[in-house]
C-alpha cells in the first residue's frame, strides 16, 4: 500500500517494513516547510500505527540537499520565523531518533547540509559508492539549526565539524565510514542493504526496539549514574516483557540461533 504525505511517499508493506522516499528530486529533495511538516506527522504516528522498521530512502540521485534554500530566499524570514522553523525541523528530527521505530537512512549522491542532519538522525546510515557528506552552510553564509552541532558533531566530533562548516570539507567512501557519518558502505545500492537491515530489525519485538531506538539516545543526555538508573529500569520493563518468554524457552531448549563469528 502506498501513500502520499505531501513530499513524502510511503509504502508499508505487510511485514511492517515501511519505505518512506523523500520524494522531490526534481528539487534534490530540498527540504522545504510542507516536507518538515510531513515528517512530524509521519514519524510521530508511526510506532503507534504498526511500523516494525522504516528505510529512509529518496528519489532521483542524491538524497538530500538540505535547506530549500530558494524557499528560504523567497520567504525573506525573520530571525523568529527561522527560529521557529528550526523548532520543527528539529521536532520531525526528534520524533525520528526517539519515536521507537529504527529508522535506517538509505544515502547515495549529495547528504549535505540539512540532509545530513536528517540522515544523522536515523538510526542506521548506509551509504554507496557515490554517497557524500558536507555541511555547506558556511559557504553560503548560514549556520546548522536542524540539530548538527549536537548530532553530527556527536558522529565526527567538534573539530571535524569546525572543519568541515569552515572549509566546506567532503567526506566519502571508507574515510567517511571510519569517521561514522555511516555504519555500511556498499558496492551496489543502499536502498537494497537498507531494506534487508530493516527486515532484520522488523524481527526483534517492538517493545525491545522502543528501547533501542530512544532509550539510548535519551541516556546521553543524562548523567552517567542517571543514565544507568534508567536503564535498569527500561531492562526491567524489556527484559520480562511476555513476548519475550517463547525467545527465551528456545534457548533453553537449544532450538534458538547461536551467536557465531562471521564466516
Ligand atoms: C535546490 C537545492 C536546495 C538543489 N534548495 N533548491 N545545501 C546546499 O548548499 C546544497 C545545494 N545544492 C547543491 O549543491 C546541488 O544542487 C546538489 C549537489 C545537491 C545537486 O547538484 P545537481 O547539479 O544535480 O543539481 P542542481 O542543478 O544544482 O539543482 C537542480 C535543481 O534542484 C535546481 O532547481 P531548478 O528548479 O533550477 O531545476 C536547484 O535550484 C534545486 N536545488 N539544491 C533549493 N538546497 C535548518 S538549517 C539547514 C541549513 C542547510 O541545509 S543549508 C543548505 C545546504
Amino acid at each position: 500500500m502506498q501513500d502520499s504525505f505531501g513530499n513524502l511517499l510511503v509504502e508499508r508493506q505487510p511485514d511492517g517494513v515501511w519505505i518512506v522516499t523523500l520524494n522531490r528530486p526534481g528539487k534534490r529533495n530540498a527540504l522545504n516547510e510542507e516536507t518538515v511538516e510531513a515528517m512530524v506527522a509521519l514519524f510521530s504516528g508511526a510506532m503507534r500505527d504498526g511500523a516494525r522498521a522504516i528505510v529512509l530512502a529518496a528519489a532521483g540521485d542524491h538524497f538530500c540537499a538540505g535547506l530549500d534554500l530558494v524557499e528560504h530566499h523567497r520567504a525573506d524570514r525573520s530571525p523568529a520565523e527561522f527560529w521557529q522553523l528550526c523548532l520543527r525541523w528539529h521536532e520531525a528530527f526528534n520524533k525520528m531518533e526517539y519515536g521507537g521505530v529504527p529508522v535506517i537512512a538509505a544515502l547515495k549522491g549529495a547528504v549535505v547540509g540539512g540532509g545530513l542532519e536528517l540522515a544523522s538522525a536515523a538510526h542506521i546510515r548506509v551509504a554507496d559508492q557515490s554517497t557524500y557528506f558536507a555541511l555547506p552552510e558556511g559557504q553560503r553564509g548560514l549556520f546548522t539549526g536542524g540539530g548538527a552541532t549536537i548530532r553530527v558533531a556527536g558522529l565526527v566530533g567538534k573539530a571535524r565539524m569546525v572543519d568541515m562548516m569552515l572549509t566546506g570539507r567532503v567526506y566519502q567512501g571508507q574515510e567517511a565510514v571510519d569517521l561514522g557519518l555511516a555504519q555500511y558502505l556498499v558496492e551496489g545500492s543502499s536502498y537494497d542493504r537498507a531494506l534487508e537491515l530493516a527486515r532484520k530489525a522488523a524481527q526483534n519485538l517492538p517493545l525491545t526496539n522502543f528501547a533501542i531506538c530512544s532509550a539510548i539516545s535519551h541516556m546521553q543526555n543524562m548523567s552517567p549514574f542517571d543514565a544507568a538508573y534508567a536503564e535498569a529500569c527500561i531492562a526491567g520493563v524489556v527484559n520480562t516483557q511476555p513476548e519475550a518468554r517463547a525467545r527465551l524457552e528456545a534457548f533453553a531448549n537449544k532450538t534458538a540461533a547461536r551467536v557465531r563469528p562471521n564466516e
